[in-house]
């Protein structure tokens, strides 16, 4: 089984698919799965790694969907890729890991690390694929409502070590795990600044860190009154390269193309 470090080239790039009506990004655009699979088989053609594939919003203030409908989301568009293309599944869901998993998903993404639903760590563990474990304060239904940290990089490094430690212990890994702090999840603009900042704590952790930073609204609060509050795709490669140069290996961003000249560029010229 591959190693997250060698499957996850630094830079690499998770493109982003949101089968769902409501998400923060590119909400209703892919509701319907023979979009959402001619979707990911462009963002692979434009140079993505793998494909983040979602039925589930987690924007702020989103309420759960239930397991029927995440299913009915994601599976026909899984059907239609046919296993061949490299996906990864955006899930807290056990059993939706388990048949994205069956229909050739590589990756379990879940913002909870494992926490929403107890069977996710055997599912994991059994298959024997890579996850990413993401920092989040609260659920998305409330996490944006008072987030509170005394020194933030240190309780969400504290948090990821001990997600990772709990995954070991269950049997995954340690090279299949990657992390992420979960930007924009139970975080002020100021927690998320601080994070980004201080990405080089996550990073030294020693597993390869995933950023999410693309057209988040920290980017539009960045360039002040007047930006539109999703941030741009011109300011997403921004702060992705900034990213880059603090360590991050794998980044999640919507607009893939943008993303792969700039990013390449700048570990090119860091002497990655
Ligand atoms: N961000 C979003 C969703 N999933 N997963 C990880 N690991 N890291 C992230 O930063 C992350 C994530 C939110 O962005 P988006 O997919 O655009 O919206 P939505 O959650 O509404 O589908």
């Amino acid at each position: 089984m591959t190693a997250a470090h060698s499957r996850f080239p630094r830079p690499s790039l998770m493109g982003v698919v949101n089968a769902t009506p409501d998400s923060f990004s590119d909400g209703g655009a892919f509701h319907d799965p023979d979009a959402a699979a001619a979707r990911v088989r462009e963002l692979v053609a434009d140079g993505a790694s793998i494909v983040d594939l979602g039925g589930e919003s987690t924007r702020p203030g989103s309420e759960p969907v239930t397991l029927a409908e995440e299913l009915r989301r994601v599976v026909p568009v899984l059907e239609r890729l046919g296993g061949v293309a490299p996906v990864s599944i955006d899930t807290c869901k056990a059993e939706v890991a388990r048949v994205a998993l069956a229909l050739g998903a590589e990756l379990v993404n879940d913002v909870t690390a494992l926490r929403a639903d107890p069977a996710m760590v055997e599912v994991v563990a059994e298959a024997g694929c890579l996850v990413c474990l993401m920092h989040m304060q609260g659920t998305p239904l409330t996490m944006q409502v008072a987030p509170r940290y005394g020194d933030v990089v240190s309780e969400v490094v504290a948090f990821l070590e001990e997600r990772l430690a709990f995954c070991v212990a269950a049997g995954i890994p340690e090279e299949r795990v990657i992390l992420d702090p979960g930007i924009g999840f139970g975080k002020t603009h100021e927690h998320n600044l601080a994070l980004v900042r201080g990405l080089g704590s996550v990073v030294a952790i020693g597993r390869p860190v995933l950023v999410g930073l693309s057209r988040k609204s920290l980017l539009g609060r960045l360039l002040g009154e007047g930006a539109p509050l999703r941030g741009t795709d011109a300011a997403s490669v921004g702060a992705a390269a900034f990213a880059l140069a603090q360590g991050a290996t794998l980044f999640r961003v919507h607009d893939v193309r943008f993303h792969a000249d700039a990013l390449t560029v700048a570990a090119l010229l860091a002497g990655g």
